[in-house]
């Protein structure tokens, strides 16, 4: 959510369009820490521009167009029109605006829109807060526009401001508010998952001739199992060492760009005790050959196991049973 937020903030917040490229999986469904993200950060949003700390204000401007406060006046920047707003006078390009606000408040983003239907006419925009007794710059912004958000390096407490604008002509400000980013409810972990450690495995049992397994599990994704021509399907098992709680895999294809030996089907299965053995997963890595990256498979409910047992039903590419197999990586997941 943090990170959609920042993203925000870059886009939105300087008037570009919030574009972003999630891509839903096979089943035409948003990966569930995608949808997660998602709520997360609509709640952060809807939560930090819950309350316009600028709202119920007072103003005194430096100038207001032919002194019209009704139409032109800096009441206008609060009443959630985008196409109201404060002017001034065609000559006055530099004028000031100083905001008394209801409380004293705390607050980490100022957002600042002209009116666009008048074009971009701001140069720059400076925050100023009244403190130990004088004007101390806040923030400044450049090219305003439909809007623009300010985020604050910390949050800054007051009851007064000042807005300065710089303009090559009258200046039209539509908006102004004050917020406080709010926290995260909760924080996608993006290493949520928690590989069981290779180094105490042991092959029980490997029916893929031909390479070296190790280096499916040497944590390096440049090297790989690639085995000699097999007729599928085959297994390789192994013995973990010790009863494990396992929540899921990951097969990682091999990541040279070859389509040799990417795995399309496959059965994973788990035991106790080596001899008797239980399918938990079963399946088809279907778009590996369009999008060779880690293939990651949840069991739905973790398993008791100290074995596991990889079979290799097919592999893609080819329609004959017997093919190479390879293996860039190959993980199982404790949580
Ligand atoms: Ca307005
Ligand atoms: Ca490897």
């Amino acid at each position: 959510p943090d990170q959609l937020f920042d993203l925000y903030l870059k886009s939105v917040g300087r008037g570009a369009a919030f574009n972003l490229g999630l891509a839903p999986n096979m089943d035409g469904v948003l990966h569930p820490n995608d949808v997660a993200s998602l709520k997360g950060f609509g709640d952060k949003l809807n939560r930090t521009f819950a309350e316009n700390f600028a709202s119920g204000a007072s103003f005194n401007a430096s100038n207001i167009r032919k002194n019209q406060g009704k139409h032109f006046g800096p009441t206008n920047l609060l009443d959630d029109d985008r196409y109201s707003y404060w002017a001034t006078d065609d000559d006055v390009t530099q004028p000031a605006l100083i905001v008394e606000l209801k409380d004293e408040s705390t607050f980490d983003l100022i957002r600042l829109r002209e009116n666009i239907k008048l074009g971009q006419r701001l140069d720059s925009v400076w925050v100023d807060v009244w403190k130990d007794e004088t004007w101390q710059p806040l923030a400044m912004a450049t090219s305003i526009g439909s809007c623009r958000l300010i985020a604050l390096e910390e949050p800054v407490t007051t009851k007064q401001l000042r807005l300065r604008l710089f303009a090559p002509v009258a200046a039209a400000l539509s908006d102004f508010g004050l917020f406080r980013i709010a926290a995260s409810a909760f924080e996608t972990q993006t290493n949520e998952r928690k590989a069981a450690d290779p180094s105490k495995w042991n092959i029980q049992n490997n029916l893929l001739d031909g390479g070296n397994p190790a280096l499916a599990w040497d944590g390096n994704k440049e090297s790989r199992l690639l085995t000699n021509e097999v007729d599928l399907p085959k297994y390789l098992s192994i013995d973990m060492g010790s009863l494990q709680t396992l929540t899921g895999f990951g097969y990682l294809p091999r990541q040279d760009g070859e389509g040799a030996g990417l795995i399309s089907h496959y059965v994973f299965e788990t035991s106790v005790d080596g001899n008797r053995w239980e399918a938990v997963a079963r399946g088809e890595f279907s778009n590996i050959v369009a999008n060779p990256i880690l293939q990651f498979v949840d069991f739905g409910k973790p398993v008791q196991a100290r074995y596991f047992r990889f079979t290799v039903e097919a592999v893609a590419n080819t329609s004959s049973n017997r093919s190479a197999v390879s293996i860039a990586e190959f993980e199982v997941y404790t949580k």
